[in-house]
């Protein structure tokens, strides 16, 4: 394996662990708190898990470890789209497993889920971890987004459990596959197959958090490495005065990504998502909003910004997301064939504008042609339109443009506008975890097995007081169904974990909102640069602005 200086020198670092897991494993003790209940629907929760609900938080302490001396085999699943700081997951979980008892056994599944139904694994020793420590991706074994949730996959699930007498799952995914353990624990206790299940909480979108989770890790580092892409690009729009950038960032249907790299970074414009649904804003409305910061900028003569935008926001205009609905049902079924059929787009637009109501059409009017036509191509296999894929940067850059032609015309704005367009997502999935992430994520590993090891099973490995240094962090376990309620997913209720969008009173957006006008207007930004793994802790160890903010710093 070719391998750079910063790797050869990341294979060295020692991830820090919470003070109380650094003893050794003889010295590390459980604490059991109170019994816990779901955040919503408590008894429809209960009755679908009888024998995980209830179950006591927990926390570990220094003192003598009472677990059973048993022999552990577990398999290790990465689930989802990568984020920084899996490889330490799975090292630190190795590392507990192997220090307990050298015996142990951990199995990889490879490429995700699909892995444990297919029996495609392979089994971790000294000399293939080390390759992987400290680095980023999840090429370890593999990532991929098979979902775990029929009976019949959870029996092909338990079978190569007993072929390969496994005793405990982890699972290393977001909400959803967090979701999966859960109803696998579950599965997995009715049958009495001894087989323990948790799980560990990943995504950079940031939208796996709540009372007991602080964040899911690769957020941290992930939007510092978008962060440092938007500064150096700030300082190049400073440099150079001409362009407006207009920056999507990923984050699914939450703003977390964006919202931290504005507070990172003091764009002159942010949408946050949750906001235009709040505030049921129009495309027209949030284009008004940019072209008002234009305007005012170029009255000081300054023809050029920055405008970041979440990747989910047309999702949350409400007249937006019922010109797809009319678009969805107005190609249903065998009627896509009769759409693809007709021979160029004017013949389509004319069955377009057929087919929508009036309302919806004004909206898909004002959408620049490329926006349109992508509405009619980039389909799902249920043939509906993929929200994700749509380019809202150019869309708003598009609509601010036409916002300004339209000032210009009525004498308001003699500027120039000349915007350029970026999408940040794969950039800052895979980077080599920052030191909070490579911390976190060892931390939550070897305290997965620890959970093993004391016979939990349905939990989540928990480590919180995340915003002190690491040696104040607190390790433990939720069970997931404490995180739980119930939501109506594909016409059916189910129960789930609650997805964390961006709280509208919470401190992170009230700071943004507080200090949104003036960024609109001046230049303030701010240029977070790379990522340092080595130097004085004030500048290694940080964490995010939106963790400091929601614990009060
Ligand atoms: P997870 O929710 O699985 O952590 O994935 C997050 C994410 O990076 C989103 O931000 C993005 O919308 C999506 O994955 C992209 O998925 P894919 O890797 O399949 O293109």
């Amino acid at each position: 394996m070719n391998v750079s200086p910063l790797q050869e020198a990341r294979y060295e670092y020692t991830p820090k662990l919470p003070g109380m897991l650094r003893n050794g494993i003889s010295e590390i003790c459980v604490n059991e708190g109170e019994a816990t209940q779901s955040v919503a629907d408590q008894d429809r929760i209960r009755e679908l898990f009888p024998n995980t609900y209830g179950k006591k938080e927990i926390t570990f302490s220094k003192g003598a470890n009472t677990s059973e001396a048993k022999k552990q085999v577990v398999g290790v699943i990465l689930s989802g789209g990568q984020a920084p700081g899996g490889h330490n997951v799975v090292s630190g979980l190795y590392d507990a497993l192997k220090a307990t008892n050298s015996e142990n056994v951990l199995y990889g599944f490879k490429g995700g889920p699909s892995g444990l139904l297919e029996d495609d694994y392979l089994i971790f020793d000294d000399e293939y971890i080390d390759q992987f420590r400290n680095t980023g991706g999840f090429d370890i074994i593999g990532s991929g987004r098979t979902k775990l949730e029929t009976e019949e996959q959870f029996e092909v699930a338990t079978e190569v459990c007993r072929k390969h007498g496994i005793t405990a799952i982890v699972i290393i995914g977001g909400d959803d596959s967090n979701t999966n353990a859960a109803v696998l624990a579950e599965y997995m206790a009715a049958k009495n197959t001894g087989v323990q299940v948790i799980g560990c909480p990943k995504t950079i979108d940031g939208d796996l958090k709540n009372d007991d989770i602080e964040a899911s890790f690769g957020f941290d580092t992930a939007t510092k490495t978008y962060s440092e892409l938007i500064g150096n690009i700030e300082r190049d729009c400073n440099s150079a005065k001409k362009y407006w950038h207009f920056i999507k960032v990923m984050g699914r249907s939450a703003s977390h990504v964006a919202l931290e790299c504005a507070l990172e970074t003091q764009p002159n414009v942010c949408l946050i998502s949750e906001e235009v649904a709040e505030k049921k804003m129009s495309l027209s409305q949030i284009a008004d909003q940019i072209a008002d910061s234009v305007v005012k900028r170029a009255e000081n003569g300054l023809n050029y910004g920055v405008v970041i935008i979440p990747e989910g926001v047309v999702e949350f205009v409400p007249e937006f997301s019922a010109l797809i609905s009319e678009i969805n049902e107005m190609l249903a079924g065998s009627k896509a064939d009769a759409f693809n059929a007709l021979p160029d787009w004017d013949a389509k637009y004319a069955f377009i504008s057929k087919g929508l109501s009036g309302e919806s059409m004004k909206v898909f009017e004002i959408l620049p042609q490329p926006i349109q036509q992508q509405l009619f191509l980039d389909r799902d296999p249920h043939g509906n339109v993929q929200v994700s894929l749509i380019e809202s940067e150019k869309l708003f850059s598009a609509l601010v443009g036409a916002r300004l032609e339209e000032r210009r015309a009525a004498g308001t704005y003699r500027g120039k506008y000349s915007p350029l367009h970026h999408f940040f997502g794969y950039e800052g999935r895979c980077a080599f975890p920052s030191n909070f992430d490579a911390d976190y994520c060892y931390s939550l590993g070897y305290n997965a097995f620890m959970l093993i090891q004391y016979g939990y099973t349905g939990y989540l490995s928990k480590v919180s007081n995340l915003s002190r240094p690491a040696d104040e962090w607190v390790a433990g376990g939720m069970p997931i169904t404490k995180m739980m309620n119930m939501e109506r997913r594909h016409g059916e209720d189910k129960p789930v974990i609650r997805k964390a969008l961006v709280e509208l009173d919470g401190a992170p957006f009230k700071y943004f909102a507080a200090h949104r006008g003036e960024w609109a207007e001046k230049t303030c930004y701010t240029f977070p640069g790379a990522i340092q793994y080595f130097g004085p802790s004030s500048v290694c160890d940080i964490t995010t602005r939106t963790l400091a903010l929601e614990k009060g710093m």
